[in-house]
């Protein structure tokens, strides 16, 4: 009996000691995280700041920051989330339609984050984004910024029949709607373009034009702006189910730190319109009922497009992500 109590003492310290290591390990765990834009983007470099706070936090969770576009590229961000490739991105929908085509319609949103977690439209995309796309939805990190139309020839009515221009899905409906030939490419080919005069313009957001030079190649900027730009940070499920409260906590609170600083955008939009005026960028200006007429056919034009590819979700997306 003693010799027993004894041999289970034994395996019970052993037990213990082997098992140490590996609790340690589960309380601490790493994720790989990418990012979908081009690492001198002002986003990027945001996300960096935010990968180094968090991980001063000592918290639960480390992120490693892989990089931007090299490391995964832009359209296959998405791909990389769903399947695990990548435990996190910063990314935004326009780049993972070949996910599921809804991840677009968050560019069409007319009230705030704060507002979408307290009226049900996150929780509707919290639900879509895990079943469709196998990805948790952390945090949204951009907003208020607008989307404009930025051109190398003037027009003097919304038409841009005869033009070229650069898109991703964001601007696609909207701008073939309004006559013009569209290209697609990441925004890291979006100078080379530009220089090569393969495209008269193209879409971006207020914010941005400096980061890769294209305003040496930018005559016109096309107001009033349009939507609602969004970036994202997106977990992937499995690694989201499998992480721990303490390890959900933390991931949360530094997501939600983040996300809480989205007012910054508001004034980012104000300092890059002076700064265009001063790199000598001139506003063609829609106003009155041509401006109203204008920004109409960008949301008819744009959840056409997503109820298109989703009749089942796109008219409920509408409903929850409008203004009332
Ligand atoms: O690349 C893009 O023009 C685009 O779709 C986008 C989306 C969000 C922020 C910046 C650009």
């Amino acid at each position: 009996m003693r010799t027993f109590a004894r041999l289970v003492g034994v395996v019970a310290v052993a037990a213990v000691v082997l098992a140490a290591p590996l609790a340690v390990s589960a309380q601490e765990v790493t994720l790989k995280i990418v990012s979908a834009f081009p690492e001198n983007s002002l986003y990027a470099k945001q996300l960096a700041s935010w990968v180094q706070r968090a991980n001063e936090a000592k918290g639960p969770v480390r992120l490693n920051y892989i990089g931007g576009p090299k490391a995964i590229p832009t359209f296959e961000v998405g791909n990389a989330v769903r399947t695990g490739v990548v435990e996190m991105a910063m990314v935004t929908g326009a780049f993972y339609t070949n996910v599921f085509p809804e991840s677009d319609a968050l560019k069409l949103t007319q009230i705030p984050i704060a507002e979408q977690r307290k009226s049900g439209a996150y929780d509707y995309i919290q639900k879509l984004w895990n079943q469709k796309g196998n990805m948790y939805y952390l945090a949204r990190i951009l907003e208020h910024q607008p989307f404009h139309v930025y051109l190398n020839k003037k027009i003097d009515k919304p038409d841009l029949t005869g033009l070229k221009i650069r898109v991703t899905p964001v601007y696609r409906a909207f701008f073939t709607s309004l006559g013009a030939t569209v290209m697609q490419t990441a925004p890291g080919e979006v100078y080379t373009a530009l220089e090569r005069g393969v495209v008269d313009g193209y879409g971006w957001p207020i914010g941005g034009i400096f980061d890769a030079n294209w305003h040496e190649r930018t005559k016109f900027r096309v107001d009033p702006g349009f939507y609602d730009a969004e970036v994202s940070l997106l977990v992937n499920l499995d690694t989201w189910k499998k992480l721990s409260s303490a390890q959900r906590d933390f991931l949360t609170r530094q997501g939600m730190a983040w996300e809480g600083q989205t007012d910054f955008w508001k004034t980012y939009a104000q300092t890059e319109t002076k700064r265009q005026a001063e790199a000598g960028i001139q506003v063609i200006r829609f106003e009155g009922a041509q401006a109203k007429q204008y920004l109409d056919r960008a949301y008819e034009a744009g959840w056409d497009g997503i109820i298109k590819a989703s009749p089942e979700h796109g008219p409920k997306m509408r409903e929850l992500f409008s203004k009332r």
